[in-house]
């Protein structure tokens, strides 16, 4: 990986011990290269609000307005964010007021995010900025000033990672890296040949009622001011709908919420009266349902604009999962891991794997690392599109980014074939279960418990594979001459040294 990525936790929504993204996300090193990918016109990128230029620019310039801000001066321009970071809003201002450089550093939006959201107004109107929302500012109050002779990469890669277009990054992508399209599976396809590699199905989600009818404007105009949850905040339809038509941020704040079902109302399930949408038929039976209201959380609804979405991360308690826009389009970047596999490029993951680290927004990730990512084996990535719905296997990496805005579901389940894995996860990394109701102290225990009484085969079978997964692999020699390589293949969705693999022949790769 490049050194220069700087290391913070993951994001992964779904995991509900990391509700809310780190806060305050100043860069503390600039020595990313700030390249642009080849394809990218470069006039895309608009002049800094405030006339801030990248640090760079200052060798070639006689004016450097840090230079003129007292005692600061002396301070990297990393440590002056980073000391800001310590201000309360009446303080930032005043210091704001002093000259252009400071101005500028305390306009710095990730300050303003993070005071904002710590301060949890009841009632606010979002004004197309955090500090112009946190001071309740009306544009016509919002000074304009020309900060043009400040150079600094740390004002101004934020900036450059928000309006780099991520479009060419989706496009082109390599046909052994295409994630394989289907109309539909049956139970059978997928429980015997695709339970281990990523898909998308085309058919399934334009059968749901609310396919079609669910768009923005709908969904405001029934539930405006119902409360959803958008990592830290539980904000009114309508608020999270005007920050996402007006917001400038390099993450946008992303609407992820798990109780969506019964704040709206939704019956959900096939053979459901009035059911809004249902599971594809072809994943079968989740066998987290025999944990009825004790299952993990399973399920949200997803919202957020162009440039939202989730930085790396696996699913939680080791469950497969779907994903389904009903409006806008997904880019999906994937690897499979295993013990004998490194994590993505750009990715850190901590020895006992319960941590893992990645650059902090979706943009740096794209910039820095996606060409070593494409190029990197195991790599899968596709587009899904509206009314299509992409499967998620246990255990895989993944990286989603809004290609447009869009309003998604997503479901967690524990398809046959993946329950070693899960029963796995469960025993043996019981210190990173996530999503049980805290009185669920034991979540191995009560999943054995209910499984052996209501499936005891299904469930005796799942312990005899996971001991058999625990047994020592064969030498590397024994697996290149007796085959063990292509076991491995089918475990990680066909990805390995071999000769290509037949059982993705009937998909339509598009
Ligand atoms: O839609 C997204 O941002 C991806 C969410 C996700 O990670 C998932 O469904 O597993
Ligand atoms: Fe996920």
């Amino acid at each position: 990986m490049a050194p220069s990525a700087v290391p913070v936790n993951g994001f992964d929504p779904k995991d509900n011990s990391s509700l809310s993204r780190p806060t305050k996300r100043l860069r503390i090193d600039d020595t990313l290269p700030c390249s642009e990918p080849e394809s990218e016109d470069p006039a895309a990128i608009p002049p800094h609000p405030l006339g801030v230029k990248p640090s760079g620019n200052a060798l070639t310039s006689n004016v450097n307005l840090k230079a003129r801000c007292g005692h600061f001066a002396i301070l990297p321009d990393e440590l002056l964010a980073q000391f800001l970071e310590f201000l309360d809003a009446p303080a930032l201002v005043r210091l704001g007021s002093t000259c252009k450089a400071l101005y500028a550093f305390t306009r710095f939006e990730e300050l303003w995010r993070a005071l904002f959201i710590e301060s949890r107004p009841d009632k606010f109107q979002w004004r197309g900025s955090w500090r112009s929302t946190y001071l309740d500012l009306p544009a016509s109050q919002q000074a304009h000033v020309d900060c043009s002779g400040l150079f600094s990469d740390v004002l101004y890669r934020p900036f450059q990672c928000t309006y780099t277009p991520l479009k060419p990054f989706t496009d082109s992508i390599p046909t052994e890296n295409l994630i394989p399209r289907l109309a539909d599976l049956t139970t059978e396809e997928f429980s015997t040949k695709w339970t281990n590699k990523p898909f998308i199905l085309t058919s399934p989600v334009k059968e749901w009622p609310i396919f079609g009818k669910w768009t923005t404007e709908y969904l405001v105009d029934k539930y405006a001011d119902v409360p959803f949850r958008a990592e830290a905040v539980d904000w009114p339809l309508k608020t999270y709908v005007d920050y996402m038509n007006n917001n400038k941020d390099e993450s946008p704040l992303y609407l992820f919420d798990r109780s969506f079902a019964e704040k709206m109302q939704l019956a959900v399930g096939k053979d459901v009266q009035d059911a809004a949408y249902w599971a594809p038929s072809c994943f079968g039976e989740d066998l987290f349902a025999v944990l009825g209201d004790q299952r993990p959380d399973s399920r949200w609804m997803i919202m957020g604009p162009a440039r939202s979405g989730s930085t790396f991360h696996k699913d939680p308690n080791a469950t497969s999962a779907w994903n389904a826009p009903l409006t806008g389009s997904k880019y999906w970047l994937m690897f499979p891991s295993s013990a004998s596999l490194p994590p993505p490029p750009g990715v850190i993951v901590s020895e006992d794997s319960s941590e893992i680290t990645a650059p902090l927004s979706i943009a740096e990730y794209l910039l820095s690392f996606h060409e070593l990512a494409r190029a990197t084996p195991g790599c899968r990535e596709g587009i899904c599109h509206a009314g299509e719905i992409l499967y998620v296997p246990s255990g895989w990496f993944h990286l989603v980014l809004n290609l447009e805005e869009s309003i998604a579901l997503t479901q967690n389940f524990v398809p046959r074939a993946k329950l070693p894995d899960v029963l796995g996860f469960l025993r043996d990394q019981a210190d990173q279960t996530s999503g049980f109701k805290d009185d669920v102290t034991d979540p191995f225990g009560l999943f054995v418990e209910r499984l052996g009484r209501a499936y005891p085969e299904v469930l005796a079978e799942g312990m005899k594979k996971l001991e058999e997964k625990a047994k020592p692999k064969k030498g590397k020699w024994e697996e290149l001459v007796k085959g063990g390589a292509d076991d491995k293949a089918e475990e990680q969705g066909g990805f390995a040294f071999g000769f290509g693999f037949a059982d993705d022949e009937d998909a339509e790769i598009a």
